[in-house]
């Protein structure tokens, strides 16, 4: 049989087979941290799980496939991958980032990575004519989330890559809030695709872990000696929570839109509601640009609720259906407050410049019946 090539195929069987020794049609979780060597240096492909493990090889292998290529590595998590990519830098060089990014990435380049002599310029991207302007001899990187956490800015990749591409330098894209199954940035050109597979690819708020995939082998080569050097795995549990994912990823992904969708344009017509931001709405400024890159609109969704952050602070203490809670991408349906809770590490001048209003929430429109995360919204904005 020819090897298949439609996502829901491989995100069922991408990586994995039945297991040699018992038929097991799950990827076993082999918990070992070492393997028995018949002579020095004769061993069955494996050594010491820092470096491999067969279960997490079945995820890189999976996640790989859904990213369009064969070169795939997964970390402990989102963070683990994005350090062990700059550790692919070094001292003096500069890197390009997309002004609206998630908090965390914001704190990891701008207090600790900077400690180590890279350098950031921080862009809004939406303007792609600030790349020439910001770029330096010494530019490595351009490095963009698109749709931007929690702003849901929409970011032009294979312009950014080709760009990056002319420039001799790399791009790298975040496709945390999109999943694999919504946009595939390999094959628009970038030369990295980094996910948080705590979100979406993990999809049930029960696991941390992180994905790079490359379609480059020497990058590959690059990311994996430094993942091995640094040591920041997941642990094959992890890998197997992930893999149990994947399958349903594409089901998954379909019902997140649909809800966010009637989420949206009812947000959009509430009264109490100052302004919707959701890449599916042809008010958004990139919807265009959105709907040519993006298989569809996915399942987040930021506004800005009248009466500022004490309404918004009501609000979020109302909601009975949604948790208050950080993260996204999971099952259930989640509300937050970015400038006090996943984007309080961006200083208050920066978020205020950047538009992150004290009041804007962001919301992760699970799986649940639209009608009662809507029913939920709306006692929640009442008195
Ligand atoms: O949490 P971790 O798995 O380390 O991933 C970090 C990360 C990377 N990239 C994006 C776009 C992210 O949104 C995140 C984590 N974000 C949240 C926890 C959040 O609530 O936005």
């Amino acid at each position: 049989m020819k090897s298949p090539e439609k996502f829901e195929t491989l995100a069922i069987h991408a990586g994995q087979s039945p297991d040699p020794t018992t038929g097991a049609i799950m990827t076993p979780i082999y918990q070992t941290s070492t393997y028995w060597q018949e002579s020095p240096g004769k061993h069955k492909g494996y050594e010491y799980s820092r470096t491999d493990n067969p279960t997490r090889a079945a995820l890189e292998a999976n996640l790989a496939a859904l990213e369009g290529t064969k070169y795939g590595l997964s970390f402990a998590s989102g963070c683990a991958a994005m350090t062990t990519i700059m550790m692919g830098y070094q001292a003096g060089d500069h890197i390009i980032c997309c002004d609206d990014v998630y908090g965390g990435t914001y704190r990891l380049f701008t207090k600790v990575l900077s400690k180590f002599g890279l350098e950031f310029s921080f862009v809004d991207l939406t303007d792609l004519s600030k790349l020439d302007r910001h770029k330096k001899k010494q530019t490595k990187l351009v490095w963009i989330e698109t749709p931007t956490n929690p702003l849901l800015k929409i970011i032009d990749i294979k312009q950014v890559a080709q760009w990056a591409k002319k420039n001799g330098c790399h791009s790298l894209v975040d496709n945390t809030f999109m999943s694999p199954y919504l946009q595939n940035p390999l094959a628009l050109g970038a030369d990295y695709v980094l996910h948080s597979t705590t979100k979406y690819i993990g999809g049930h708020s029960d696991v941390v872990g992180g994905f790079i995939g490359t379609t480059s082998e020497e990058l590959f080569k690059l990311v994996k000696f430094n993942q091995n050097n640094l040591g920041a795995i997941p642990g094959p549990m992890d890998c197997f929570l992930s893999l149990r994912s994947t399958k349903t990823l594409a089901i998954r992904m379909e019902r997140h839109c649909d809800n966010a969708k009637i989420i949206a344009n009812w947000l959009n017509e509430h009264k109490q509601v100052e302004k919707v931001i959701y890449p599916g709405l042809s008010s958004h400024p990139q919807h265009q640009l959105a709907s040519e890159q993006m298989k569809d609109f996915g399942g987040m969704i930021s506004f800005v609720i009248r009466g500022g952050l004490e309404k918004a602070r009501q609000t979020l203490e109302k909601v009975k259906i949604f948790s208050l809670a950080e993260s996204l991408g999971g099952v259930e349906s989640l509300i937050e407050l970015p400038a006090i809770m996943t984007h309080a590490s961006i200083p208050a001048d920066i978020r205020k410049s950047l538009g992150i209003d004290d009041g804007l929430i962001r919301i992760s429109v699970g799986l649940e019946h639209h009608e009662d995360l809507v029913a939920d919204l709306d006692q929640a904005f009442r008195e």
